[in-house]
């Protein structure tokens, strides 16, 4: 075992026994919602997953130890300090355990952490990609890198349209990641169910997900499988308000010359303010509905 690595007691004898176990991320509560909504809903997460027959395990960097499970009280400290913990992508880790800080995992690093401690499974929100403008800016996110690499299945309601959607399926087909749909053809857009644009495979039940994943860790072939989960209907947004939103989002950040690591935390906080409590209650809805499918997949697992 990692010598940097802690896995909760629960977490490692759920492991143990071969009992289902799914990952959970922290930027999505230091930098992805506002408190006290993030802990709430991330312990409500964690209760999601308990009630579908999994044990949770959301990842952190704490006191420079990689956490693959928290306590409650830990959950609280890192959404209590929000936006002053350092968001840790994989070029932050050797040096947040280095000097013994604390950081929120993105999607990289928890998949990261998460494969150290042997959980092939991983729910969140939205994970990053191709920016817009790309073309010349390079904004990449290490996401898109991580998932070619680590052998780790992120459920997600697909990206927000702050990205270029299409250019993030490019990558991502370049990089040889399977993009499923589960229950759809298209791949979702985070607030929304559609984007216009298609996913490699659609998927109807945990099971199906469970071989395809199962046959690429049996094969020993690298990299993870993006697994793509459309918001429930009732909780959609109208494409026209937050297309405006995001529109009005990305201006601002241009005009306020917002680049490298702190631009998604920068759009994600706008988007939510300019569109009040709304967006906030559908990411939360979609969040919950994902820690569902991934506990259903990492039983079928
Ligand atoms: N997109 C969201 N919500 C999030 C994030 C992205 O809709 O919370 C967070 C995730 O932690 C993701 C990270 O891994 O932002 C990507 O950051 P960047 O674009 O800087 O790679
Ligand atoms: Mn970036």
């Amino acid at each position: 075992m990692n010598k940097y690595l802690d896995v909760s007691p629960e977490v490692a004898e759920a492991l143990r026994l071969g009992k289902p176990v799914v990952a959970l991320e922290s930027t999505i509560i230091s930098h992805g919602m506002p408190y006290p909504q993030n802990v709430e809903t991330a312990l409500k997460v964690e209760a999601v997953i308990r009630e579908n027959g999994a044990v949770p395990a959301t990842v952190a960097i704490i006191g420079g130890r990689l956490k693959a499970g928290l306590s409650a009280d830990e959950i609280e400290y890192l959404g209590k300090k929000g936006r002053d913990v350092i968001k840790a992508s994989r070029r932050d880790l050797p040096v947040l355990v280095a000097r013994g800080a604390d950081g929120a995992t993105t999607v990289t690093t928890t998949m990261m952490i998460a494969a150290m401690a042997g959980i092939r499974v991983f729910a969140t929100g939205g994970i990053g990609g191709v920016h817009r403008g790309a073309e010349t800016t390079m904004d990449i996110s290490a996401d898109l890198e991580e998932l070619a690499k680590t052998q780790v299945m992120v459920i997600c309601a697909g990206a927000k349209s702050i990205l270029d959607l299409g250019l993030t399926l490019e990558y991502l087909e370049t990089k040889g990641v399977t993009v499923i749909g589960y229950g759809t053809d298209e791949l979702p857009a985070f607030y929304t169910r559609r984007s216009g644009l298609k996913v490699d495979y659609r998927m109807d039940t945990p099971q199906e997900i469970a071989d395809a994943f199962r046959v690429k860790m049996e094969a020993g072939l690298e990299g993870g499988m993006l697994v793509t989960n459309p918001v429930p209907v009732e909780y959609s947004m109208d494409p026209e308000v937050i297309d405006a939103a995001i529109s009005q989002a990305l201006s601002e950040a241009a005009e306020k010359g917002i680049r490298g690591k702190e631009i998604t935390p920068f759009l994600l906080a706008r988007i939510k303010d300019i569109t009040g409590g709304d967006s906030l209650n559908s990411n939360i809805q979609l969040v919950l509905n994902n820690a569902r499918l991934a506990a259903a997949v990492a039983a079928c697992l």
